[in-house]
C-alpha cells in the first residue's frame, strides 16, 4: 500500500462502537416480531415475492458468546460512493470471524458486474486492516449495473457456488436493495442455498423509513459540504461582494440541501419537494431569490449564500413537462436533428415545441437551451444531472435585477460565484457516526447470516442515543416496497423517501428561513473532528436530531 497520511494512520486505530446486542459476537439471540406486509400494493408485492414476503421483523439480543458455524460470504458495493462503505465490510468481516475464525469473505469487484462476471478477491485480515475507518469504495470498487435478470441471477449463483459462498451482502441504495430482494427471492424460490442481505447506503439520504433511520454516508457527506458552505459564508461575509450559488448533490430528494441549510443557515435554500408541492414555476423561484437579494442590498449587504438541490429542475412542473416534450420531439426527429449544429437544434426545438413548452424554453438562458438540446444520454434523453442549475439561476436572477435597476426599483450590486459540491463529500473519511453506524451495519449483517435469514436489510436503530442503546436487527426488504410505474412497466421498488414538508426538519427550516434570508446568520461548522470531546466528535445530523425530538 502507498504512504498513508498521519490522520489516516491515527484513524486506523479507531475502534468503532457496536450496539450492545452485538458486543458478544454475531451469534445473537433472535427475537421475531409479527409477520410483515408492504408499504402499499400488498397483494401485488406478495404475488411477486412468494417465498420471502411476510417474514417477521427481527431484533437481536446478545448471544452467549459461543460463536456459530463457519460461513463463506460474498460482498458487493453497488452505486455511488458513500463514506463508511469500508467499515461495513470491516464489520462484516469481524462479524463472520466471530461466528467462526474459519469463515471467509470475498469481495466481488466493481459492483454487481464482479458477481456476474466472477471477478473477486479474498478479503483477508491484512486487506481489511488497511481500509478500516477510511472513506471511498476503492477496496473492491463499485458499479451501477442492475442485477435484475434471471441470467444474471444464474451467473451470480455460479460465482458463489464456486467459492462455497452461502451468503451475499449487497451494500447499496434503494434500487440495489430492491434488486438484492429480487435475488433473495430467486435463490429461495429455486431452493438455492445462498442468503442475501442488504445494507442501506447513499449520501442522498433517501433510503430511510420507520425501520431504517438513515442511510450511511449522509452524515459525513453533509458535514463535508457544510464545512465548505460555512467557509464560503465566511468568505462572503468578509469580502461582502459576492452572492454564492451552490448546487448540492442528491439526485432527486433534497435531504442534503436541507441538512446543510440546517447546519449552516444560508440566506436561501431551495427545497425541491416544496417547489413541486406548491407547483412553483421557474419564474417564481427566480422572483423569490430576487426578493432576498434586493432586501439584503437595501440593508447594504450585496452578498449572500444560496443552496440549490441537484434534482431541482425535475421538480419544477413546467420544466418537467418541457423536458418530457423535448425528449419526445428530439427522439422523433433524431436523424434530422443530429445533422444540425448546436444553434440549429435550439431553433428547431423552439419552433416545434407546444406553445407552453416553447414559452418556458425561451425563458431559459441560452447556455441552458443548448445543454437541453445537446447533452443527451445514449437513449436520447436530457441529462438532467448535468444541467448547471446554479449558473442558470444566477444568470436569471442577474437579468431580473438588471431590469429592476433600469426601472429604479433596485440599487444594489450583484456579482456571483457558482459551485457544485458532490464528489467532494462522497469519499471522505467517515465521521465517528458513520464509522460506528457502518461497522455496526456490517457486523449486524453477519448476525443475520448467522441466523440463517434472507431478504432482510441490516437495521440499526435508535441512533440518536449512545451506541450501547442502538437496536440491532433485520427488516424484510419486501416490507419497504410498493409498486411504481417505471420505464413503461409496473415494478416492485423500495419507496424512496423524499423530504416531508410536514416533517420536523423542514418545519424548523421553514420557521427560520425568513430571518436567515435577511440577516447574516451563518453558522460555520468547520471540518469533521475525529479526536476530541464528544460534543464535537460524536454528533448526529440535524435531520435525525429533529426527526427524533
Ligand atoms: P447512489 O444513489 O448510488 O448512492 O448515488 C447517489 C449520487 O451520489 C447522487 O447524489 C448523484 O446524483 C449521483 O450519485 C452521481 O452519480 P455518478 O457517480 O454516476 O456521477
Amino acid at each position: 500500500m502507498s504512504e498513508i497520511s498521519p490522520l489516516q494512520k491515527a484513524r486506523a486505530a479507531y475502534a468503532p462502537k457496536l450496539p450492545a446486542a452485538l458486543t458478544k459476537g454475531a451469534a445473537v439471540e433472535v427475537v421475531e416480531g409479527a409477520p410483515t406486509t408492504a408499504v402499499a400494493d400488498i397483494e401485488k408485492i406478495k404475488a411477486i415475492f412468494t417465498t420471502t414476503f411476510g417474514s417477521p421483523a427481527l431484533t437481536f439480543k446478545a448471544g452467549d458468546g459461543k460463536g456459530g458455524k463457519a460461513v463463506n460470504v460474498g460482498v458487493i458495493l453497488s452505486g455511488g460512493q458513500a463514506p463508511g462503505g469500508h467499515n461495513v465490510i470491516a464489520g462484516l468481516f469481524d462479524g463472520i470471524k466471530s461466528l467462526s475464525p474459519a469463515s471467509r469473505l470475498y469481495g466481488f469487484l466493481k459492483g454487481p458486474d464482479g458477481l456476474v462476471k466472477d471477478e473477486y478477491m479474498e478479503l483477508t485480515g491484512d486487506v481489511i486492516d488497511a481500509y478500516r475507518n477510511t472513506g471511498g469504495f476503492d477496496m473492491i470498487g463499485s458499479g451501477r449495473t442492475k442485477l435484475e435478470t434471471d441470467e444474471q441471477f444464474e451467473a451470480a449463483r455460479k460465482s458463489c457456488e464456486k467459492l462455497g459462498i452461502t451468503a451475499l451482502v449487497i451494500i447499496g441504495g434503494d434500487d440495489s436493495n430492491t434488486n438484492a430482494c429480487m435475488l433473495a427471492e430467486y435463490f429461495k424460490s429455486h431452493k438455492i442455498g445462498i442468503s442475501v442481505t442488504g445494507c442501506p447506503k447513499t449520501i442522498d439520504g433517501d433510503l430511510k423509513n420507520e425501520w431504517i433511520e438513515t442511510s450511511f454516508g449522509f452524515d459525513t457527506a453533509c458535514r463535508v459540504y457544510s464545512e465548505l458552505i460555512g467557509n464560503i459564508g465566511r468568505d462572503a461575509n468578509s469580502a461582502k461582494k459576492y452572492w454564492h450559488f451552490i448546487k448540492l448533490m442528491g439526485r432527486s430528494a433534497s435531504h442534503i440541501a436541507l441538512e446543510c441549510a440546517l447546519q449552516t443557515r444560508p440566506n436561501i435554500a431551495i427545497i425541491s419537494e416544496e417547489v413541486a408541492a406548491k407547483k412553483m414555476t421557474l419564474g417564481s423561484i427566480v422572483d423569490d431569490i430576487v426578493k432576498v437579494v434586493a432586501a439584503r442590498a437595501a440593508n447594504g449587504m450585496n452578498f449572500g449564500v444560496a443552496l440549490i438541490p441537484e434534482g431541482l429542475i425535475e421538480f419544477i412542473p413546467e420544466i418537467k413537462a418541457l423536458i418530457s416534450e423535448l425528449n419526445d420531439l428530439l427522439a422523433a426527429n433524431a436523424a434530422k436533428v443530429d445533422a444540425m449544429d448546436k444553434a440549429g437544434k435550439v431553433a428547431f426545438a423552439a419552433d416545434h415545441l407546444s406553445a407552453d413548452a416553447a414559452r418556458v424554453f425561451k425563458s431559459l438562458p441560452m447556455g441552458i437551451e443548448m445543454q437541453l438540446c445537446n447533452d443527451r444520454d445514449p437513449h436520447g434523453n436530457v441529462q438532467v444531472s448535468l444541467i448547471e442549475t446554479e449558473k442558470m439561476l444566477a444568470e436569471m436572477v442577474g437579468a431580473k435585477l438588471k431590469e429592476m435597476k433600469a426601472a429604479g426599483s433596485y440599487a444594489g450590486k450583484f456579482s456571483t460565484q457558482t459551485h457544485f459540491f458532490g464528489y467532494e463529500g462522497r469519499c471522505a473519511a467517515p465521521s465517528n457516526f458513520d464509522a460506528d453506524y457502518c461497522y455496526s451495519l456490517g457486523f449486524n449483517a453477519a448476525a443475520l447470516i448467522g441466523a440463517g435469514r434472507t431478504g432482510y436489510m441490516s437495521s440499526v436503530r435508535n441512533v440518536t442515543k449512545a451506541s450501547s442503546e442502538w437496536i440491532a436487527g433485520g427488516i424484510p426488504i419486501t416490507m419497504m416496497m410498493n409498486i411504481e410505474h417505471r420505464h413503461g412497466h409496473d415494478k416492485p421498488v423500495i419507496r424512496k423517501a423524499l423530504v416531508e414538508l410536514d416533517g420536523a426538519p423542514f418545519k424548523f427550516f421553514a420557521a427560520h428561513r425568513a430571518e436567515w434570508a435577511v440577516k447574516t446568520a451563518y453558522v460555520y461548522p468547520g471540518p469533521i473532528q475525529y479526536f476530541g470531546p464528544a460534543e464535537v466528535c460524536d454528533l448526529v445530523t440535524k435531520t435525525i436530531e429533529l426527526e427524533h425530538k
